[in-house]
């Protein structure tokens, strides 16, 4: 774990310099897995009231009480975007959350996988069944190599792209960055669509910027979007958005039948809804 952070009296807090000054403490039961592996440091806890925890390198990943918040609207809001989605990259996420999510898409005829480190797939397998279940889907080929290496090779492949990162400190950090977005643009098909880990308009502010002037640089439609979820920082994060041609903030398609009673948080309104950003916000992205 990250030696900042610290387990004090059954408490893990949550101690980083991206967001300096405040940290989110949750109370543990036991620590399930620990691991220090090529790429950062894994540990998994059982909390007493999020479920199992996951935290690399000291920062909260999901709780099983709030994932859905997370994963089905990096998922859903790009899918439903797109008017046919087929073909799907996923980068990062070895948890298997936004797999889960991209599996409920009939239409999609193709899920390619990378994630750096398969360390976390594996733990995920075992103590994660209600997340990992994502990998049991057969569209899905499985690659695994650092996603700003992989995507280089990618031209003209996907109708989605969605980057499920870790934030940019560690194997994270060149999700981040202009060269990868610009091969994340390189790898969509004609109207393709990417939708990438965009952190909080409240703390990262000068991340949330950069994320947005890269995207404006690069693509003729770009937005920000965002959701609830209690165990991240300010208990919000956001969604760099951006297309090829697609308009993001309304939904292109409708909800097949049986598809929103298996969903928690998306829903055709919210996706609109999530694009009403606080009036500093919204300001702050269309001064890019
Ligand atoms: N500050 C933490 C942001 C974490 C975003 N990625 C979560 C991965 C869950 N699949």
């Amino acid at each position: 774990m990250n030696n900042l952070n610290s387990i004090a009296k059954g408490w893990f807090s949550e101690i980083c310099d991206m967001w300096p000054g405040i940290a989110l403490s949750i109370e543990i039961e036991r620590v399930l897995f620990s691991k220090k592996t090529r790429f950062q440091q894994i540990d998994l806890f059982q909390t007493k009231s999020h479920g199992k925890m996951l935290v690399l390198d000291g920062i909260i990943q999901l709780t099983e009480a709030d994932e859905f918040a997370y994963h089905e609207m990096m998922t859903h809001v790009p899918l439903f975007a797109h008017p046919d989605p087929k073909s799907v990259l996923v980068i990062g996420g070895g948890d298997g959350g936004v797999l889960r999510e991209v599996g409920r898409h009939q239409c999609i005829e193709s899920i390619d996988f990378c994630e750096i480190d398969d360390e976390i797939i594996k733990l995920s397998k075992k103590f994660l069944p209600k997340i990992a279940c994502g990998f049991d889907d057969p569209r899905i080929s499985i690659h695994i190599e650092d996603g700003s290496r992989f995507i280089t090779r990618q031209k003209n492949r996907y109708d989605v792209i969605i980057v499920d990162s870790s934030d940019p400190i560690g194997p994270g950090e060149k999700l981040f960055e202009k060269p990868f977005y610009l091969g994340l643009k390189n790898a969509l098909k004609k109207n393709g669509i990417i939708a990438t880990q965009g952190e909080s308009f409240f703390i990262h502010k000068e991340y949330v910027k950069n994320l947005v002037k890269i995207t404006k640089q690069l693509f003729p439609v770009q937005a920000y979007s965002y959701m609830l979820v209690p165990t991240y920082p300010g208990g919000h994060l956001g969604i760099c958005l951006a297309s090829l041609g697609p308009e993001l903030k309304q939904p292109a398609r409708s909800m097949p039948e049986n598809f929103q009673e298996k969903l928690q948080y998306y829903s055709l309104k919210i996706h609109r809804a999530s694009f009403v950003l606080p009036y500093f916000a919204q300001e702050m992205i269309d001064g890019i």
